[in-house]
């Protein structure tokens, strides 16, 4: 039976650090399943509306800032439980916070640039999963 979907994204620190394969290495070792796959850069707007339940909040102009910096990865990742599963793995959004050996822990620099993205709920996983690929583009 298919599993669940959440949402990641490796964020420009880590894509210009060179830990894309790292990041994706880890993911598969830890069960997921890539079920669809791109680069891009988003633009402003794109930011913005991706990050719109924060707008307003004190660290939202530099986050929507750090996250058009340079290209990132999006992946929908399938697992059982998800959404919870890929939570436990990348840690805590403050890295020092993040458990041992979690992707935030090993490759964060800081809350802003916290390496990855992973989606909060079930609900939020399909938004953002629609927010970046079509259908056709989902495997
Ligand atoms: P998370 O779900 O762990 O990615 O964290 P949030 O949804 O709370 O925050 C989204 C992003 O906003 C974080 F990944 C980084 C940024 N952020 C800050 O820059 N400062 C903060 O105090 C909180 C979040």
């Amino acid at each position: 039976m298919a599993g669940k979907i959440t949402l990641t994204i490796i964020k420009p620190g880590a894509v210009s650090k060179g830990l894309t394969g790292t990041i994706l290495n880890r993911i598969c070792e830890e069960g997921f399943r890539i079920a669809a796959l791109q680069m891009t850069q988003l633009t402003r707007s794109e930011a913005e509306r991706f990050y719109e339940v924060h707008r307003g909040k004190p660290f939202y102009e530099g986050l929507v800032e750090f996250m058009t910096s340079g290209p990132i990865v999006v992946a929908i990742l399938e697992k059982e439980d998800a959404v919870e599963a890929y939570r436990a793995l990348i840690g805590a959004t403050d890295p020092e916070k993040a458990e041992e050996g979690t992707i935030r822990k090993l490759y964060a620099q800081s809350v802003r640039e916290n390496a990855v993205h992973g989606s909060d709920s079930d609900e939020s996983a399909d938004r953002e999963a629609i927010f970046f690929f079509s259908m056709s583009e989902r495997f």
